[in-house]
């Protein structure tokens, strides 16, 4: 499996929120934004593209009052297209979606982006990447999901990492830096490798983040400590 050459020396955390501790999610937040995260990831969900309810537009909202951090909201829903007035309003910067949940994808695309927000294009663990050079035409962002998009707390599923270093090679065959996100068990053990294939934007749940046995300050201060470490690994290295 090819690791990806050229790609975003940066990487980016994107807390996944649904993974935090929602009886105190206020007090999650503003320990994540006094540390510093680049995006929030929230799962909004329809019980039937996935056997699993998400996040709610008015939490959100409430959410988008308390930061001007951009905010991602992943639709794992069918007919995403009836939703993307609704995200504007809840204050979304990026819209995730699955492309295979919708019969115009273009058209979705264009809406997106004509309200305002960005495109991030998910790919499943199942999804064929059969023109997947079309997709990445009008997609600001790239998702890989390493896990069946639902739930947290999911083992990652080992062919999702060559998933992953397709897409980053066909965003490397572009002229466009599109950053590449990657979502689903993405923990200490596995964050080298979904970098080294060119993640460079990581959703962060209950693998690494959000833990049972350590404060979220500390948490958030360790995986950082562990990403500088990895990237000075990769500079002595190439
Ligand atoms: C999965 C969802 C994700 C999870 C995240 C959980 O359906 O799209 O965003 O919240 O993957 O992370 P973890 O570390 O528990 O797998
Ligand atoms: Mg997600």
């Amino acid at each position: 499996m090819p690791a990806a050459r050229s790609m975003h020396r940066t990487i980016r955390i994107s807390p996944s929120l649904m993974c935090g501790n929602l009886l105190c999610l206020e007090q999650d937040i503003r320990v994540l934004l006094e540390s510093g995260v680049d995006l929030f990831h929230l799962d909004i969900m329809d019980g039937h593209f996935v056997k699993n309810f998400g996040m709610c537009y008015d939490l959100i909202r409430q959410i988008r009052g308390m930061t001007s951090v951009p905010l991602d909201l992943h639709l794992a829903m069918n007919e995403p297209e009836a939703h993307v007035k609704l995200c504007r309003n809840a204050g979304a910067d990026y819209i995730t979606f699955h492309p295979e949940t919708t019969r115009d994808y273009r058209g979705l695309a264009k809406n997106i982006h004509a309200e305002g927000m960005r495109v991030c294009v998910a790919i499943s663990p199942q999804l064929s990447l059969t023109g997947i050079e079309g997709l990445l035409d009008h997609a600001d962002m790239m998702n890989v999901l390493t896990v069946n998009p639902g739930f947290a707390g999911q083992r990652l599923i080992p062919s999702t990492l060559e998933t992953l270093a397709k897409v980053a090679n066909e965003i490397s065959r572009t002229n466009r830096s599109i950053p590449l996100s990657v979502d689903g068990n993405v923990s200490y053990e596995n964050i080298p490798r979904m970098i080294e294939l060119g993640a460079n934007v990581l959703v962060l749940g209950t693998s690494s983040l959000f833990r049972s046995d350590c404060p979220l300050r500390q948490s958030l201060l360790e995986l950082k400590q562990f990403l500088r470490a990895t990237a000075e690994m990769r500079e002595v290295n190439s």
